[in-house]
């Protein structure tokens, strides 16, 4: 009977052909947190919340949640696209397609492949994949592994520009969505394990014309260029390889930067501006009004790609605007976002890096274990390359004002060596011998954490592999994340209770989103197991087959 319905359903949609003035535009992009009738952009929302104001689904009847629909991406690689819903169409990516799929019934309504050289997968780090698409004004907007930047009709997927952001044989690639804000499509690009330069495109969404580049090592001559020895920012990393946040009021655009090039920081002695930052512009011209510097002079990996959330949060009882991040350092951070100044700081998982980072200056106190390794030590560094949390976006939950994460529990040895720049192999400068997870402790949670205090309101503890899952939070009080081993589930927000669960078929590493039509809420995971946690080569993963979907779940 569900079934009868939701064809019904897909069919008088169909029919409900929309006039190209009611296109989706600028405006529509602005209100997409509170329009649940879609998602339009990556983060469900400029301010990357991943919250939705729906609560058919929530504590009380989460129970009945039942699969409505299943898709598969005919793709065994690693599946971290979240799906964009626009007038009755879900758009997803793979790293070597793109699809329009009916959100009611799961029925493939276009498919377009994308051809990709051979020798492009040897380098991709890490992970064959791609995160989605961007939607403005009719068209479709992805990025690919050997780092072009694609517009495509969203009628019918075919292509109307290419353009060649970077050339991938130096070691960069491009995996995720496009952020379009005030009429101009951003891009990132990855690569900063190979000795690459970083950088944010700004394009024009009609004709694929480059508008800007801001480069994200700042070079001799130019602002911050005197945080690096002679020429190394040219080969100093701050790769850009998430996708950024936008305030509308503040015309503001937040991009996280990534690690600094190569990894031994001894070799570009220096703060290294701007690499483990985030980076504050305006979208028209790429001008940057401010820049917050995590961690200075850089040893670890420790990427500030994942940007984070826009939040409005009461601080002394006063109403602040900010963008909290859950730092890959291991410390939570909140900063006021119309200036970059630092209001809190404070370890979400186990750090010894540092001590602590000093609020007036804004900078990290490193800790004797840093001091050790500057000096030549070898020694166990709290958290290890992944981070406290890795590339997963957290989620926001207004009513309780907690940040909802997939957060590690894991270090890694770490010792200086020589580094030696080799085109398109890794330049590191350091005895990489993996990560060490603790024997007697789990390796991750899923973790509800006060942006103020970075201490944990509760924690679900992963039973084998963390989670590298983003989470979606709900106003049905619920959090919504996937486990490495294929259940994807429903907790209470409250209190981290697991409420529902559903195994997929395969791990996942993907983004859970939800959406309503006609008064019914519907909750879409792409499912498909690998990305970064397939580097460590964890016999655990033998378990989980590969193989790509998307699943669409309502209540019975
Ligand atoms: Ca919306």
């Amino acid at each position: 009977m569900q079934l009868t319905r939701w064809l019904a359903a897909g069919a008088a949609l169909a029919a409900l052909a929309l006039p190209q003035a009611q296109a989706q535009n600028a405006e529509a992009l602005k209100a997409d947190a509170t329009t649940p009738g879609d998602i339009l952009t990556y983060g469900m929302g400029y301010s990357n919340q991943r919250y939705s104001p729906l609560k058919q689904i929530n504590t009380q009847t989460v129970a009945k949640l039942a699969p409505a629909w299943s898709y598969s991406l005919n793709n065994p690689q690693s599946h971290e696209s979240q799906p964009i819903v626009h007038e009755g169409v879900m758009y997803v990516t793979t790293h070597n397609a793109t699809m329009a799929i009916n959100p009611l019934t799961g029925k493939q309504i276009w498919k377009q492949d994308i051809e990709l050289p051979q020798d492009v997968f040897k380098m991709a780090c890490c992970g064959i994949l791609n995160r989605g698409v961007a939607i403005y004004e009719g068209k479709l907007y992805r990025v690919t592994l050997d780092s072009h930047v694609i517009a495509m009709d969203a009628k019918t997927g075919k292509q109307l520009w290419k353009r060649k952001a970077a050339n991938y044989q130096d070691g960069h690639a491009m995996t995720s969505a496009p952020l379009i804000a005030n009429g101009v499509v951003m891009t990132g690009i990855a690569g900063g394990e190979y000795g690459t330069r970083g950088f944010i495109d700004g394009w024009d969404p009609l004709t694929g014309k480059n508008l800007w580049r801001i480069y994200t090592t700042a070079a001799p001559g130019e602002k911050g260029g005197d945080t690096w020895p002679g020429d190394t920012a040219s080969k100093g990393g701050a790769p850009t390889w998430l996708t950024g946040a936008y305030d509308p009021e503040l015309d503001l655009v937040y991009w996280g930067t990534g690690n600094g090039g190569p990894w031994n920081a001894e070799l570009r002695k220096g703060d290294n501006l701007y690499i483990c930052s985030v980076v504050a512009f305006r979208p028209k011209t790429g001008e940057m009004v401010w820049h917050y510097q995590f961690s200075p002079n850089d040893l670890y990996d420790y990427d500030a790609t994942e940007v984070g959330m826009l939040v409005d949060i009461k601080i002394d009882g006063k109403p602040r605007k900010v963008l909290a991040q859950a730092n890959r350092n291991g410390f939570f951070y909140v900063l006021d976002r119309a200036n970059g100044k630092l209001l809190a700081a404070n370890p979400y998982v186990k750090v010894n890096w540092a001590d602590k980072i000093d609020l007036a200056s804004g900078r990290p106190v490193e800790s004797a274990v840093t001091q050790k390794i500057r000096a030549g030590g070898d020694e166990m560094v709290w958290p290890s390359v992944l981070g406290g949390k890795n590339w997963q976006p957290m989620s926001w939950n207004p009513a309780t004002g907690l940040a909802y994460a997939n957060t590690l529990n894991i270090s890694w040895p770490y010792k200086l060596t020589k580094a030696e720049y080799k085109k398109g192999e890794w330049y590191l400068g350091v005895d990489f011998r993996g990560v060490d997870m603790p024997k007697d402790q789990p390796h991750g949670y899923l973790s509800a954490i006060d942006p103020m205090t970075g201490k944990s309101k509760w924690q679900l503890a992963w039973p084998g592999q963390p989670s590298m899952a983003g989470t979606l939070s709900t106003a049905g009080g619920l959090v919504f994340t996937g486990a490495a081993t294929g259940e994807f589930m429903a907790v209470d927000a409250n209190n981290g209770k697991k409420l529902w669960e559903f195994q997929t078929g395969s791990g996942i590493i993907g983004l859970p989103v939800t959406w309503e039509h006609q008064g019914k809420q519907y909750v879409t995971i792409t499912v498909g197991a690998g990305g970064v946690w397939a580097l460590l080569g964890d016999e655990r993963m033998a378990a989980t087959p590969a193989g790509g979907s998307v699943w669409t779940f309502a209540i019975k």
